[in-house]
């Protein structure tokens, strides 16, 4: 296990240009609960029930609810040694991309600067008809006050993060493809690369010939595509592999 951790460090260490995509499970360690694991977040809701533009057109008090309930989680979370390593890691590496599907803002508080959040963020609201954005941490929507709504045009307000059957932002998607296409390292972590476009980006890495390092709890798609696969916490294991 020594010699791969070794080898990995010092793959990462001659990269020119790093590529990171990360999911949910790089959250987990700092209580964020992921999607798909046991005591992920789609266990008590389906996906299909909130995290969609038709669930917020039939009951948009129960999906503001929701993100209102996983925004406190987020509040509470603090960033874990895995978000710290990720910090480490750019500010060492000659070229970094971070891409990241999470909404939790941990990257950012983190202090990583170059982020790419393809599916936005659970703490910007954006106006239904101009589109405003505005940053927002309300994290109680039980009372029966009126909704958020956009301070420029008075129409209702979303959060501005991009939903099952949305397309995901113009700028951000032709980043990641670009990114994706030019690295020489990917690393995916803590994702069970399910969700698209995203599960393509280390794929196209991999076929344009980068090495593709995975560290996720379980096993995924990706794992028999991966060069190196680490099984664990991203907590643990990638503190060892930017040789913290
Ligand atoms: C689009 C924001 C088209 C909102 C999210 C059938 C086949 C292929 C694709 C589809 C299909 N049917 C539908 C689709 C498309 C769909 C999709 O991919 N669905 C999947 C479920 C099959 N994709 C879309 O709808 C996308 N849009 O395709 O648009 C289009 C184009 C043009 C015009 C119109 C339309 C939009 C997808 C974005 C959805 N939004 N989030 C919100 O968060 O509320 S996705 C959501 O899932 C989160 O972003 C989350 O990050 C993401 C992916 O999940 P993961 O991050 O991987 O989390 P998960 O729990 O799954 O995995 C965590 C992993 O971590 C686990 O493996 C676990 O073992 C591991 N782990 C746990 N603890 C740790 C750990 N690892 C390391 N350390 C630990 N400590
Ligand atoms: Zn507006």
């Amino acid at each position: 296990m020594h010699d791969k951790h070794r080898h990995v460090r010092e793959i990462i260490g001659k990269a020119k240009h790093i590529a990171v995509l990360t999911g949910a499970g790089i959250s987990a360690e700092s209580g964020v609960p992921t999607f798909r694991s046991e005591d992920g977040l789609w266990k008590n809701f389906s996906a299909s029930e909130l995290a969609t533009p038709e669930a917020f057109i039939e009951n948009p008090r129960r999906v503001w609810q929701w993100y209102g309930w996983r925004r406190g989680e987020m509040l509470k979370a603090e960033p874990n040694s895995g978000h710290l390593a990720l910090v480490e890691l750019e500010k060492r590496a000659k070229a970094f991309h971070l891409i990241t599907q999470n909404i939790d803002n941990l990257h950012r508080r983190a202090g990583n600067a170059n982020i790419i959040e393809i599916h936005g963020n659970a703490f910007r609201n954006r106006c239904t008809s101009c589109r405003y954005l505005f940053s927002d941490d309300t994290c109680d929507f039980e009372k029966p006050e009126p909704l958020p709504v956009c301070p420029e045009c008075g129409s209702p307000a979303r959060v501005d993060v991009v939903w099952f059957g949305e397309p995901l932002p113009q700028r951000e998607l032709e980043t990641s493809l670009d990114v994706a296409a030019h690295c020489d390292v990917f690393l995916s972590i803590g994702t069970s690369a399910n969700v698209y476009p995203a599960a393509h980006f280390p794929i196209m890495a991999k076929k344009q010939g980068a090495i593709l390092i995975e560290i996720n709890l379980e096993q995924t798609e990706l794992t028999w595509q991966a060069d190196f696969s680490f099984l664990g916490k991203a907590g643990e294991i990638l503190p060892k592999l930017i040789g913290l």
